[in-house]
């Protein structure tokens, strides 16, 4: 049964809120008006009146003249009220827009806490962004953060952990560890190799084997030669992929054997697949990736998404002296996560090879960077 209701209170907003409270948020509000309460017997203050009933045909008999719907608009309300209530809706509009677009950024925004890529002019991500590490990249590893607890320290732990290595090359027993290096042309394999074989047969007097499947070019194979013979250790050259598993057998004495590989292009994917029909032929082999960190992060995805019909182990950067921004190193970390085995620092055999460390590469990364000056300083 439908009832009408008085209510009377200070203010408009305070009698609309008694009868949200009363009758629900589908009152009808059938009549507003100003009264003078009388108080022992004097005029009192002035107070607001609201007619109001929970049955919805009742709307009919609101008369225009004196009936006030449940504002919508501010234009009935004393004047400060009113500029109170546009000042807060249009926060509220605001608000909501910046939701939408953290919402479109895809930030999660969760209450009480303030993610640190919300920040609009947020220094830590103009410093991730001016290293080349991709935006969407830097704002998913901000975000686990709560803007307050963010330092060069933790930014610097959080690339770290996802800058996984692996540690260097581990022998085994029983038989020779088989290393391929495979990747673009140019970035290093078999420069990579000879350094490699040298640290392995010189400095830790292991027995090394080399064997070239890069044919292509007469200078490739002198190229390996050369350094087998500086070096002093055997080598082996493989015209078909038929002829690997007997080389193989010919260095079964051996601790270490590495295969260099002629450089492919990721946009030749017959290339791509002879390599593959090599790994094939080896039961066990371990296989890394040489990447140039002077390569974009874009052709860097198509490089690895490439080489991935392969089973791909390991990550080596190469040519870390001739890059100024190493964001390219953690994108390719986080979209196409394989341990990093080794970075090379410069032309010279046998020295500019390490073995990878997730510190080391997360100083380049934000490296020798500072904590970053706030664009925005916090006013006094
Ligand atoms: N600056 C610098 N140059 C390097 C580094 N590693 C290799 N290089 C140079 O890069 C050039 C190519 O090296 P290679 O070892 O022949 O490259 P690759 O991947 O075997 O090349 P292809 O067999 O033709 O595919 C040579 O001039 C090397 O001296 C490095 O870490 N830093
Ligand atoms: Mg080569």
């Amino acid at each position: 049964m439908s009832s009408i209701r008085k209510y009377q209170a200070k203010t408009i907003t305070e009698a609309l809120a008694m009868v949200r409270a009363d009758l629900g948020r589908d009152a009808v509000i059938v009549q507003t008006r100003k009264v003078n309460k009388r108080v022992l017997g004097v005029w009192g203050r002035e107070m607001v009146e609201v007619w109001a009933s929970d049955n919805p045909d009742l709307e009919g008999l609101r008369r225009p003249q004196t009936t006030t719907p449940v504002p919508t608009t501010t234009s009935s309300l004393p004047r400060e009220q009113s500029s109170r209530i546009e000042q807060l809706e249009s926060e509220i509009q605001n608000l909501k827009a910046m939701i939408a677009q953290l919402a479109r950024q895809g930030v999660a925004v969760v209450p009480g806490t303030t993610p640190v890529a919300s920040t609009l002019d947020n220094p830590w991500l103009s410093l991730l962004k001016q290293a080349e590490v991709e935006e969407s990249i830097a704002r998913e590893l901000l975000q686990s953060v709560p803007e307050n607890a963010l330092s060069e320290n933790t930014l610097h732990s959080l690339i770290a952990e996802r800058l996984v290595t692996s540690g260097p090359i581990t022998l085994q027993e029983a038989q020779p560890k088989v290393v391929m290096l495979v990747g673009p042309t140019g970035v290093g394999k078999t420069t990579t190799i000879a350094k490699l074989a040298a640290q392995y047969a010189l400095l830790q007097k292991r027995r090394v084997g080399l064997i070239t499947i890069d044919t292509y070019r007469i200078a490739a194979v002198e190229q390996l030669r050369t350094y087998s013979q500086i070096i002093d250790v055997p080598i082996r050259v493989v015209y078909s992929s038929n002829e690997l598993p007997g080389a193989l057998r010919e260095f079964a004495g051996m601790d270490v054997v590495f295969i260099d590989t002629a450089g492919r292009s990721q946009r030749n994917s017959m290339q791509i697949g002879e390599l593959k029909a090599c790994c094939e032929r080896l039961s066990d082999c371990e296989v890394h990736l040489v990447l140039s960190s002077t390569t974009k992060t874009r052709d860097l995805y198509d490089i690895v998404e490439r080489f991935s019909v392969m089973p791909l182990h390991r990550v080596i950067w190469t040519k870390l002296d001739e890059s100024t921004a190493f964001g390219n190193m953690l994108n390719v970390a986080v979209k196409h996560p394989l341990p990093i085995s080794y970075v090379t620092t410069g032309q010279r055999v046998p020295e500019d090879v390490e073995v990878a460390e997730s510190n080391k590469l997360a100083s380049l990364v934000v490296g020798g960077a500072s904590a970053p000056t706030p664009i925005l300083t916090p006013a006094a």
